[in-house]
């Protein structure tokens, strides 16, 4: 969700909203060579096993509920209507309440005494599936304590395709499996607290320039993804959380082969909902919505804040949906059976989640940090009441935003273990980044501004601090001699002895397209993989000063550091992420030994930007027709690519040392299940509950304004004056007019299903578990100190088939419980299902598995290109000690 919250940024809104009213066309024309293929009607929900019980009460709930009452729950009431960044309507009469919507992925947004967890990049380095419950499980329980219903989050799109894109720090790593397992754990441990996770951005949301349509002054950029690429990369992780029991996913801003992401038919209807057997609802992004019968019968159920700015500007009370889907339903455009499966949707998820039973209501404003104030501040006349209750949500999450911090440190050079330190060497420290901006924790909205310790990107996914702990303090309380050097620029000091270690803080920031931050706009576009504020020479001329220099790098992504990694002073390189308000005791403890660095990188870092395909650069020629993002490259982004063009990075995807000295023995392989080419019949699709509701039009009576209604200006209704319900029903009643429904339009449920489809994220038989590889890793009895473990399982596909395949595509990972002693080992098991050996055949629209007899490798070891470990899937033997594939 993007929005900046405060009512000042909405003024430039409108002056580049307003700019045109040219109206927009419901569904854009398709680029050349792609196509948004119509797939109607939406499959009803309600036909999965696991919700079954949920839509039983939720079907029996809105069989009560008027056509008004029905549409007050499948929209927000308007933009700053209320405590939440989404409010949406209720139905009183059968005790449905408002729910909440709150950002973000790493924290409750815009309120105080919350935890500002470590951003979901620094959760995919730790490569720690158990530690990302854990951050789960307490954000859900913070979201909870707040009141909020939804969590808007975790966020696997972006995927990190382009490595300049603005929000790839939300998510988890470049990788679809990375993004898929942390998403996962993610979604379990927020919605194990009873709070709904939204998955997002569905789908192509690679960069921020351009992301969005605007009154028709511009287009939302399209991205053209091909079925295979769109199968195995992109959607990927969105399958991997429906799977998981996701109970909401939020639509992109951007287009998908011409196609707005939110009324996407092919995406929504088939992808989502028939072949991904999705039951939850699907939300927009925020005044993403720019059609209204349309996005309805695309598959849309929740339209976000509830306002429109498709042809109208927030915050008038204008909607595409609310008053005008009631129309749409009474002068038959809508039928009311998708109506009703909407409103279905959405009462599901929420007892789906337990949240009919003592759910708290919220308890916090999203809008203000005062005690009181309007209740609806987008109104310009709102009654006043208390807003802020400044509930402690915090308990002890700071011991697990702590250890993701710490655990996601990436060691990425060590020469002559000079790390870790001694306490006794001097400290010479370098960079504003090491210590708290020194105007306020939270003096720039939304982290708009890269002043200070980068603990986080900027835009809807940031939070506030609580409190900092910076690296600065955290060293001071360490080391008696330290001194600080709170600048950027390389200052006049002392001639250093030999005892002397300099360790210089530098950052690269990105965040959301709301905000232009020192000319980048969302994306890195004018920094690029470079370091901000001088970074480079900053490091550079205290190499040329010190000889000893460690180099501590806060970033969203990749930079480039081919201009001091070489450097013989340069003796260690630490990427701490986005580490959030437990910056300095989390690295600390790294710098001296108290805890061994085990972090890994969850994206390549190249020798120069230049070793990417040309087709994941920013695209940002400004044009009046829509911008096209060709994903031409296909499957091989980041180390898929490196890898087939035989580009050596500088630090491969997973790479990252410790102070242990890791080995790994005993290997094995298991076969578990046998696979055949296509996957075993998937389940036949049981009757939905809510073709027993009711679908025929309902009186116009339903829709009237009720008599002495008490009305908020320009909050959001369902209601219409009764002339207008009349005349809606004469139309809908007669048929006297029609809709101009799309090409391949139809209102009847399909029978049966895709062949790749399925209940939860497509065909079980998907998840049936092939194979487990385990290996045993061991400690050196010589290792100077303990360290937690990380084995990767890159599978490699037989060489004879006819499919075009990466090299290694990463498949599981496991960490180590505990630190192992100089000594211990431990044994890891490794998992590989039939989806993880599959390709996806446009043809036949399936899984398969190109060789079932044939040899897969499946390569083990600590990163991408330290793989010693390979276990074949014909001969089921392993060999270790083994150089890998690249
Ligand atoms: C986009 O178009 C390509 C080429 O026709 C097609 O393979 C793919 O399935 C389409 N994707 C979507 C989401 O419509
Ligand atoms: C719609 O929701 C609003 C806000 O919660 C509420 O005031 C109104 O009564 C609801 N309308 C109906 C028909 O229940
Ligand atoms: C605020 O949250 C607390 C604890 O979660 C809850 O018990 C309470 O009902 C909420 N307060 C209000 C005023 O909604
Ligand atoms: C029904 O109402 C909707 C919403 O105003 C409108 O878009 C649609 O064109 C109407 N349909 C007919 C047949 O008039
Ligand atoms: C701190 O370190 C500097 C540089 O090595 C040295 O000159 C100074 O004497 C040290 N101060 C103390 C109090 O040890
Ligand atoms: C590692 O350290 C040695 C000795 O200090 C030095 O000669 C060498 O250049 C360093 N290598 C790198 C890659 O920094
Ligand atoms: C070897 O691996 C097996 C699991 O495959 C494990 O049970 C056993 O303990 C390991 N042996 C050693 C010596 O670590
Ligand atoms: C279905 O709704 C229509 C319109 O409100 C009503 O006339 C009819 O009686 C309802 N049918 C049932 C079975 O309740
Ligand atoms: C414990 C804590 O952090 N309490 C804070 C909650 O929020 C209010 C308002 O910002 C602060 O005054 C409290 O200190």
């Amino acid at each position: 969700m993007e929005y900046p919250s405060g009512l000042r940024s909405l003024s430039l809104f409108f002056l580049v909203g307003a700019a045109s009213s040219s109206v927009l066309f419901p569904r854009d024309p398709v680029p050349s060579g792609y196509a948004a293929a119509p797939y109607y009607p939406t499959p009803y929900g309600g036909w999965a096993d696991d919700w079954s019980e949920s839509y039983e009460k939720a079907v029996n709930l809105v069989s009560q509920m008027t056509l008004a009452e029905k549409v007050n729950i499948t929209a927000g009431t308007g933009l700053y209507m209320g405590r939440c960044v989404g409010n949406t309507g209720s139905v009183p009469r059968l005790g449905f309440p408002e729910l909440c919507l709150q950002d973000g992925p790493l924290g409750v947004r815009t309120t105080d005494n919350i935890t500002a967890f470590p951003a979901g990049i620094s959760t995919g380095a730790t490569f720690n599936k158990e530690l990302i419950y854990e951050r789960g499980a307490a954000i859900g329980a913070e979201f909870r304590g707040k009141g909020a219903n939804f969590y808007l989050g975790p966020s696997v799109g972006a995927l990190g395709r382009k490595p300049r894109g603005g929000r790839n720090w939300e998510g988890f790593g470049s990788d679809p499996v990375l993004q898929a397992k942390a998403g996962s754990e993610t979604i379990r441990g927020v919605q194990d607290q009873g709070v709904i996770a939204t998955l997002k951005h569905l789908i192509g949301n690679e960069q921020e320039l351009y992301r969005m349509y605007q009154l028709g002054v511009q287009q939302a950029y399209s991205s053209n993804i091909d079925d295979r690429t769109l199968h195995e990369l992109y959607l990927w992780p969105f399958a991997e959380g429906v799977h998981s029991g996701v109970g909401s996913i939020m639509a992109s801003y951007n287009a998908i082969n011409g196609s707005a992401a939110s009324q996407n038919s092919y995406i929504l209807n088939g992808l989502l909902k028939d072949e991904l057997g999705f039951q939850g609802l699907v939300m927009t992004d925020w005044l993403a919505q720019i059609s209204g019968v349309a996005s309805a019968l695309a598959g849309l159920d929740l339209s976000m804040p509830g306002d429109t700015v498709g042809n109208n500007i927030p915050l008038v009370g204008y909607s595409n949906w609310m008053y005008e889907l009631t129309r749409s339903v009474l002068n038959g455009s809508v039928p009311v059976d998708r109506l009703n499966d909407m409103t279905t949707r959405v009462v599901a998820a929420w007892y789906q989640l337990g949240q009919d039973k003592d759910y708290p209501p919220p308890n916090f404003s999203s809008n203000t940090a005062d005690r009181e104030g309007p209740l609806y501040p987008g109104a310009l006349f709102s009654p006043s009441g208390v807003v802020n209750e400044y509930v402690n949500v915090q308990a002890d999450h700071k011991v697990v935003a702590k250890q993701v911090a710490q655990e996601a440190i990436t060691l990425l050079k060590n020469n002559g273990s000079f790390l870790p330190l001694s306490t006794s060497s001097p400290l010479f420290v370098f960079g504003t980044d090491a210590q708290a901006d020194p105007q306020g924790i939270n003096s720039c909205t939304d982290k708009s501004c890269n002043r200070g310790l980068l603990g986080m990107g900027w835009g809807s996914g940031s939070a506030n601090y609580p409190y900092l702990d910076d690296p600065i303090s955290s060293l001071k309380r360490k080391v008696t001699n330290v001194t600080y050097y709170a600048t950027d620029s390389f200052p006049t000091v002392p001639a250093p002895s030999s005892n002397d270690v300099a360790i210089v803080f530098v950052s690269s920031d990105a965040g959301e397209n709301s905000y232009t931050v020192e000319n980048n706009h969302g994306d890195r576009d004018a920094n690029g993989l470079t370091l901000w504020h001088g970074g480079d020479a900053l490091i550079q001329k205290a190499a040329a000063k010190y000889s000893n220099v460690v180099v501590v790098i806060h970033t969203v992504g990749p930079v480039t550091m081919e201009s001091w990694i070489n450097l013989a002073s340069v003796k260690a390189v630490l990427v701490a992420h986005l580490p959030g308000q437990e910056a300095g005791d989390s690295l600390t403890e790294v710098l001296y030994g108290e805890a061994s660095p085990s972090g890994h990188l969850p994206y390549s870092i190249p020798v120069s930007e230049s070793d990417y395909p040309a087709s994941v650069s920013l695209v940002a020629t400004p044009t009046l027709s829509q911008i096209q993002d060709t994903y031409s490259e296909g499957l091989y982004i980041d180390y898929r690519h490196l890898n087939k063009e035989g580009t050596k990075p500088r630090f491969a995807f997973g790479h990252g040392l410790s102070y242990a000295d890791f080995s790994f023995t005993n290997a094995s392989i298991a076969a578990v299940t046998t696979l055949s080419a296509v996957p075993p019949a998937r389940p036949a699709k049981p009757a939905s509950p809510v073709a027993a509701l009711n679908a025929t039009i309902p009186a116009a009576a339903e829709a009237y304004w009720p008599a002495s209604f008490d009305r908020i200006w320009r909050f959001l209704y369902p209601w219409l004056p009764s002339n207008e319900a009349d005349a809606a029903y004469a139309v809908g009643s007669t048929g006297s007019a029609t809709y101009p429904y799309p090409d391949g339009y139809t209102s009847v449920q399909k029978s049966g299903g895709p062949p790749a489809g399925g209940p939860s994220g497509g065909n079980p038989a998907l998840w049936d578990v092939a194979y487990t590889v385990s290996a045993t890793v061991t400690n050196g009895a010589a290792a100077r100190l303990g360290g937690k473990a990380v084995a990767q399982a890159y599978v490699q596909f037989p060489s004879d088939i006819n499919f075009d395949t990466p090299v290694i595509q990463l498949r599981d990972f496991a960490k180590t419980g505990e630190a192992l002693a100089p000594g211990a080992s431990a044994t890891l098991e490794l998992s590989l299902s039939r989806k993880d050996l599959s390709v996806w055949d446009t043809v036949s629209q399936n899984w398969v598995v190109p060789a079932p007899g044939g040899r897969y490798s499946v390569w083990v070891g600590s990163a991408s290109d330290d793989t010693p470990v390979v276990c074949y899937t014909d001969t089921l033997e392993c060999e270790v000690g083994v150089t890998g594939p690249v």
